[in-house]
């Protein structure tokens, strides 16, 4: 209705509350890294601490509009955070707590957040990451920069015990005795504890009333260009999106319990961990720690501690632990799963056959779901126990989307056929621009072929018209469900001082589905040495972070271009997987370069 208003945070919280009685319900079952660490909140807890952290935040000043960076491990502060922005109409800006410090200052220079949310420390199996540290290193670049960012809000997460701030804590022995020499670094002009500013805050918060169209929030994503895209959506049409996907993807009854693998800081996260399940009253596990810590049985282990009735991961994950044997997972019981799911890559019939197989027991549906950062939710998946399933196969469009395939002059192509993946018509969930870039919104979706949206992913149909995901036909690749660009990675390496020219591939992997396979010409006087590709690799890792590490670097003293100077990338692949089926290399300018690179491929792993 037009002029009507609405608030997203109302919407999963107090009307769960207050409307549907699930006050008591619990909405998160928090499982830490360390077995034994957990911790529960119920919905009304949550809308309790929701509405106290909106009142820190607006006593901070931010206002409708206003964009908060957040940095922060898998904890229920970082839920209580978001959805506190959410109440109060601004925008969260959330940065994977994995990515490097130079990535966080981008983030938060590109969209001028006034304010950055992180905790203290926290561990990822056996790795400790001093977060506030990173944060820190961050924040002093966006000074330097001239970014106005004043405060920061730390949790105080890996030394809690002392805090309770709700006693329901609890630590285990190993952790504490791990968490005691950990200094955390202070700027007391800048620093603020969470806990102090909610001892005193109020529970009472009313929400801010928005339009539908009002931001929602920001999450960037890897762009061909190299800059992240600040990727926006609105209120309505996401909520709408996400809860009725979340409804009828994962067949939703009360009764489930529900666990999404991703992390937050991914749009899985935002979709189908926090606003999806919460807008339907579910109760979710929120996971801190990674599947193989203490040991490989962990994943399977929780599926057994909390019942999960519904599980949703990436395929990466299930190579991961396909590779360990059908042992650790027989081990556990897992009876009490209905539905499990598949996201972030297309997922190989080998490992789609082993999680229907060995941990479904062929009992359980698997929901193969393509979607994007920027579609919101789900757009191509089969509906559990009502689609006929093939392996490898997203089966079929979501209620309300109209995908199509394209040929390289945009000619739909009709039944049995393979191109661009398109849609024809908008659905609610659609971004509505590119943070501060509508041009660059236009280009990269609707310039290529006008009036339909580009997904930048190949797509093939069958005989029975289902939809198969060939993986990226642009710039891009994909490393365990993540997306980089080669520019991003490429400018990376350029950054070294040894270096003149760098290009880099995907290459396929085993475990992550595609890895980075990097060729780079050296400057006059350098030498290609292990100290030099050592050095190479922890550049990329802090400008970008560790998923973006490169397995191969080959020394290339000249790459393939094009007469007009382009690097072949198409040809670069093929050397990287000694491919000698090149295709037309007439428009080479440098053809002689080819056999050199042939020669000096690396076979194993540096
Ligand atoms: C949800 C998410 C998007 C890209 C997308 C694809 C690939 C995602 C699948 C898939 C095949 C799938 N958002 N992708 N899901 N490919 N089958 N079920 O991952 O913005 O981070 O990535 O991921 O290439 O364009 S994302």
């Amino acid at each position: 209705m037009k002029g009507a208003t609405t608030n997203i945070c109302y919407n999963l919280l107090d009307r769960n509350v207050n409307e549907k009685k699930l006050g008591d319900k619990i909405a998160f079952y928090w499982e830490g890294n360390e077995p034994g660490d957990s911790a529960k909140i119920t919905y009304s807890e949550l809308l309790h601490k929701v509405c106290q952290f909106a009142n820190v935040l607006r006593s901070q000043g931010v206002k409708k509009g206003d964009r908060i960076s957040i940095y922060m491990p898998m904890i229920l502060e970082l839920v209580v955070a978001m959805l506190a922005c959410a109440r109060i109409g601004a925008l969260h800006s959330i940065v994977f707590a994995g990515f490097s410090a130079d990535s966080l200052c981008e983030r938060i220079l590109d969209c001028g957040c006034s304010l950055l949310i992180t905790a203290d420390a926290f561990y990822r199996g056996d790795k400790l990451i001093i977060l506030k540290q990173i944060a820190d290193e961050a924040l002093q670049k966006c000074k330097d920069k001239g970014c106005p960012l004043k405060k920061c809000i730390v949790v105080k997460h890996l030394a809690r015990e002392e805090v309770a701030v709700d006693g329901t804590c609890s630590k285990s022995p190993p952790l504490k005795r791990l968490c005691q020499d950990v200094q955390i670094p202070w700027n007391p002009a800048m620093d603020v504890w969470w806990h102090e500013l909610m001892s005193s805050a109020s529970s009472e918060c009313e929400p801010e009333w928005c339009d539908s169209e009002d931001e929602l929030f920001i999450l960037y994503t890897s762009g061909s260009t190299g800059k992240p895209k600040g990727v926006l959506h609105t209120v309505g049409g996401y909520m709408l999106f996400a809860a009725t996907s979340f409804k009828y993807v994962f067949d939703y009854q009360p009764e489930d319990v529900y666990w999404c693998t991703a992390d937050i800081g991914w749009i899985t996260g935002h979709s189908y961990l926090t606003y999806g399940p919460l807008a339907n009253g579910a109760t979710s596990v929120l996971f801190e720690g990674v599947p193989t810590y203490p040991d490989i049985g962990r994943m399977w282990s929780i599926v057994d501690k909390y019942k999960v009735t519904k599980f949703y991961t990436a395929p990466t994950a299930i190579r991961l632990l396909m590779k360990q044997g059908e042992e650790p997972v027989r081990k556990h019981s897992r009876k009490s799963l209905k539905v499990l799911g598949s996201v972030g890559e297309p997922i190989n019939p080998e490992a789609w056959l082993w999680y229907y197989r060995v941990v479904g027991e062929e009992r359980c549906p698997i929901v193969d779901t393509f979607w994007q950062t920027e579609t919101g939710g789900h757009m191509l998946t089969p509906l559990p126990a009502a689609t006929p399933m093939k392996p490898g196969s997203a089966t079929f469009p979501f209620f309300g989307v109209v995908p199509a395939i394209l040929n390289e002059s945009g000619e739909e192509l009709e039944g049995e056929a393979e191109g661009y993946l398109v849609f024809k018509q908008p659905w609610p969930g659609i971004m509505r621009t590119l943070y501060g870039n509508h041009q660059q919104f236009e280009t990269t979706y609707f310039k290529k072929f006008p009036g339909y949206y580009v997904t930048g992913d190949g797509c093939r149909r069958d005989k029975d018209g289902y939809y198969w995901i060939t993986g990226r036909i642009d710039d891009m690749l994909n490393v365990s469900g993540h997306l980089l660009s080669t520019a991003e990675v490429e400018s990376a390496l350029l950054e070294h001082a040894a270096i003149s020219e760098a290009a880099v591939v995907s290459h396929p992997h085993p475990l992550k589905g595609e890895c980075l396979y990097c060729f780079v010409t050296l400057r006059d006087g350098h030498e290609f040495t292990k100290k030099l590709t050592d050095e190479l690799k922890k550049q990329v890792r802090e400008k970008i972070g560790p998923i973006a590490t490169p397995d191969y670097i080959q020394c290339a003293p000249g790459l393939p271009k094009t007469r007009s100077g382009k690097i072949t990338r198409r040809i670069l692949r093929k050397i990287a997987k000694n491919d000698q089926d090149l295709g037309d290399i007439s428009t080479l300018a440098n053809p002689g370069i080819i056999k050199h690179l042939f020669n000096s491929r690396c076979d194993t792993k540096q």
